[in-house]
């Protein structure tokens, strides 16, 4: 059991004025009480790094593709967890924030259709990133008010609502919406996920860090200030444990572990975030942490794996409901830009050795999550013990064999290049994930995905047209080091069938 003492249940909460609406990533300066919390922090994540554990050392060697054996899978015996698998059943009112964002949306639609009242909140800064970027999702997404009048049309539900407002400023507007609204649960898709965009300027990382956090803690703030007893479902990663491999499989937030004197206590798994954008959800960890000890907040953080997919059976009724397709080197994420490559004829760019061992989910799979999470809220104030972490993970894979299985499945070249990134070349990961299984989650796994990964890359061949070739090569780099081995423009034209720059 967790040792946590419960304290008074309501201290004055802190009230972060902003001063006026802000875009990414030009940034206002943080406010003094958000600049001094964030060193607070990220001295705290210093001490947590300490604990690091046995992560391999990076090491850069470019070696020649291999077709691997079968994908890893987290297939650990099912447990039971506290609350009941078959969740609370009741409809709710919810805020998704940040809900017009990849997994945001979709997920929108699914709470939507399974009988929730949504109201999506979202600042469209993704959107702006991209104009920024000079890029864009490669399926043609409608704007946010056809979306939701779209999906409002043709569905029998509760009208979906939409507003616009940003969450890392706009805290006396939020704290009015949620007393009108009442919600009963807020799930919290709006931060900056990136990790390469969060490596690329100094203006990136601080965005990152200002609006992540700051986002973050204006909605727990947000909530003690309503009064109402919500509760926060919080998109988290698998990166905050870093890829090692925990002395074994990683466990769901929490880690046994035997202290000097030989007291045994059950922590908050280390932190080991490998990028700014990580180590903004580690920051967010500690500030669950406090909220649930000080102010009693019911909190249900889920470390997400990389979601691979776009359209869901809902976002697939109309093309005005399509879902976004980020392909770039900075907002693409692996499986999915395999897919694009592959249905442009790109050859597949494994970074390094392609030796990195990831999580991955099916974007189909995380409405199913959500939904369960949604349902299960942790127990009512009065037995209220920690913040609830589930892994929100299908299983483990290695890139190289992700790209071997893509390249086997469409007949794509695979490229090694230099890994623009600074991390291990070759890591193991295990994963627990019995959580969601005990809770009902059926993984969808990639060696019986062939139809899914066929679905994607058709509609990356639909509109292979909006791809913009001189975008696949990622340049944002992790360091100097890494900047003058992958950013060279040597570097960059190796990749064949792209327009380096
Ligand atoms: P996304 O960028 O597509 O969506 C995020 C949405 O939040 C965007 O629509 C953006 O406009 C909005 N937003 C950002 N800051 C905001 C603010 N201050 N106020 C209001 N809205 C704001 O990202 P995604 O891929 O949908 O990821 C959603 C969440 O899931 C993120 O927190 C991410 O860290 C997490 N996650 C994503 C993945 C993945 O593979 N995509 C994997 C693990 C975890
Ligand atoms: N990679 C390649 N080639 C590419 C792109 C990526 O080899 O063309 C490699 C990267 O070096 C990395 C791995 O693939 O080792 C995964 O990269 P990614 O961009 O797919 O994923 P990542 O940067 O980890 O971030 C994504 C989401 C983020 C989420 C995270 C979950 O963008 O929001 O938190 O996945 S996790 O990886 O489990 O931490």
């Amino acid at each position: 059991p967790r040792d946590l003492s419960r304290r008074t249940p309501f201290l004055s909460p802190l009230s972060l004025r902003p001063s006026s609406p802000r875009e990414p990533p030009n940034t206002l300066p943080l406010t003094r009480m958000q600049y001094s919390l964030t060193l607070v922090l990220l001295g705290a994540l210093g001490r947590a790094g300490a604990l690091r554990l046995g992560a391999a050392g990076v090491r850069t060697t470019v070696a020649p593709v291999r077709i691997a054996a079968p994908l890893a899978t987290a297939t650990a015996p099912v447990e039971p967890v506290a609350h009941a698998s078959s969740g609370d059943g009741k409809s709710k009112k919810i805020f998704v924030l940040g809900g017009d964002g990849f997994c945001g949306w979709p997920v929108a639609l699914h709470l939507s259709d399974i009988g929730h009242e949504v109201v999506i909140i979202d600042n469209l800064s993704r959107r702006k990133i991209d104009l920024d970027l000079g890029c864009s999702s490669l399926t043609p997404i409608a704007t946010p008010e056809v979306r939701v009048a779209t999906w409002n049309s043709i569905s029998n539900r509760e009208p979906i609502r939409f507003v616009n407002l940003d969450l890392a400023v706009e805290y006396d507007r939020f704290v009015q919406m949620i007393k009108e609204e009442r919600p009963d649960t807020m799930v919290h898709f709006a931060e900056q996920r990136a990790a390469p965009y969060s490596q690329k300027t100094p203006a990136t990382k601080r965005y990152t860090v200002n609006n992540n956090v700051g986002a973050t803690h204006n909605v727990l703030c947000g909530i003690v200030e309503s009064g109402l007893d919500i509760h926060l479902v919080h998109l988290g990663t698998m990166g905050v444990y870093g890829y090692g491999n925990s002395g074994g499989e990683i466990p769901e937030g929490y880690i046994d572990v035997t202290l000097p004197g030989g007291r045994e206590r059950s922590i908050l798994h280390p932190s080991y975030p490998g990028s700014v954008y990580h180590a903004t959800k580690c920051l967010d960890a500690v500030l669950f942490q406090f909220y649930a000890k000080n102010d009693l907040l019911r909190l249900t953080d889920l470390h997400q794996g990389i979601v691979w997919g776009t359209n869901t059976e809902l976002t697939a009724r109309d093309e005005r409901l399509i879902n976004r397709f980020d392909y770039d080197g900075e907002y693409g994420t692996v499986l999915n830009r395999f897919l694009m490559q592959a249905a442009c004829g790109i050859p597949l760019t494994v970074y390094g050795t392609g030796g990195q061992t990831r999580a991955f989910i099916h974007i189909k799979d995380t409405c199913k999550c959500i939904e369960l999470a949604v349902a299960n809220p942790p127990t009512a104030k009065g037995d209220w013990g920690a913040v609830e972490i589930l892994n929100q993970v299908a299983e483990t894979a290695r890139v190289r064999d992700v790209a071997a299985m893509v390249a086997k499945l469409t007949g794509v070249e695979v490229q090694m290049v230099e890994n623009p990134r600074n991390e291990a070349s070759e890591n193991d990961l295990d994963v627990a994930n019995r959580k969601f299984q005990m809770l009902g989650l059926e993984p969808t796994l990639l060696e019986s995905s062939a139809g899914l990964l066929a679905e994607v890359t058709e509609i990356a061949e639909k509109y292979q047209d909006r791809c913009d070739r001189s975008k696949v090569v990622s340049k944002a780099y992790w360091n100097k080091e890494r900047a003058a081995a992958a950013g060279s423009t040597e570097a960059r034209s190796a990749v064949k069938g792209v327009v380096a720059q």
